[in-house]
């Protein structure tokens, strides 16, 4: 099958002091957005920044970043609800009113570096809800194995409809190792029908990446992940990292998917 490859142009934590091609206000994450989707991006994952490039989950800066990629480019849009430690989970599930194509869903509380990430149990439940109601696809952020069983029991709750879209991602600090034998274990475990993508931070996240395809995974890229080509060699920008990936999905002789393809393997609703 066609490899998805998801831009992630920015995070809630890195700033342009760490590499100043770092893409933060609504039309640098909007042209950054839009090259990706020329080299053979098909989603784009989505974190917002204020005017003082702090994590923010407000929703006119939401809605003029949404409007500005959608006049760019067809690319779908999949906000973060992650959106940075420091931002009220009661803020950040709101973000799904504005009814993106996809929307991320982190199904556990955690440690997340020196801070903490709070998902809290009934929050998850209202949002996953939410989401179904307003026919928002969830990606299901997983950190450790642990997550992948409480996403199951959402499943099984009827809060979730299949096929289930997962991103493992491993290398956060409060999470599960970049390894490959923890790559391995949650993939054995995810349903057979689920699509499923690796993200892995830092100094893995190519090998990782590579790894994740062959195994018949999709592929994300970009700036919120890594912000090297590799060691020594910062990147500019996110159109080398997603570049980059398409080469590799080339090279494991597979096709980069289209946006028509991404909605149809991921069976988002069109409205
Ligand atoms: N960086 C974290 C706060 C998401 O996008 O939903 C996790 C995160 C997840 O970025
Ligand atoms: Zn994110």
């Amino acid at each position: 099958m066609s490899a998805i490859i998801t831009v992630a142009p920015t995070g809630p934590i890195a700033t342009k002091s760490d590499n100043p091609t770092l893409p933060t206000q609504p039309d640098e994450i909007a042209a950054a957005v839009e090259s990706a989707y020329h080299v053979g991006a098909s989603i784009a994952h989505i974190h917002l920044r204020d005017e003082q490039d702090r994590p923010t989950a407000d929703l006119d800066i939401a809605r003029r970043t949404i409007d500005l990629i959608a006049q760019r480019c067809p690319i779908l849009i999949q906000l973060s609800t992650g959106v940075g430690l420091s931002v009220p989970f009661e803020e950040r599930e709101k973000l799904v009113e504005l009814r993106p194509r996809m929307a991320t869903l982190n199904p556990c509380s955690m440690s997340f570096g020196a801070g903490e990430f709070s998902n809290p149990p009934d929050g998850v439940r209202r949002l996953a809800a939410r989401m179904q109601e307003l026919g928002v696809k969830p990606e299901l952020e997983i950190y450790d194995t642990g997550h992948l069983d409480a996403c199951l029991r959402l499943r099984d709750a009827g809060l979730l409809e299949e096929p289930l879209q997962f991103s493992i991602v491993l290398g956060v600090v409060g999470g599960a190792a970049a390894t490959a034998d923890n790559l391995m274990t949650i993939v054995r475990r995810l349903p057979a029908d689920a699509a499923w993508q690796i993200i892995a931070i830092g100094k893995a996240n190519l090998d990782l990446t590579a790894m994740g395809l062959a195994l018949g995974g999709n592929a994300r890229a970009g700036m919120e992940d890594v912000l090297y080509l590799r060691k020594g060699e910062p990147t500019r920008g996110n159109e080398p990292l997603v570049a980059r990936t398409v080469r590799l999905v080339e090279a494991l002789d597979r096709t980069v998917a289209s946006v028509a393809e991404a909605e149809a393997t991921l069976g988002l609703q069109s409205y």
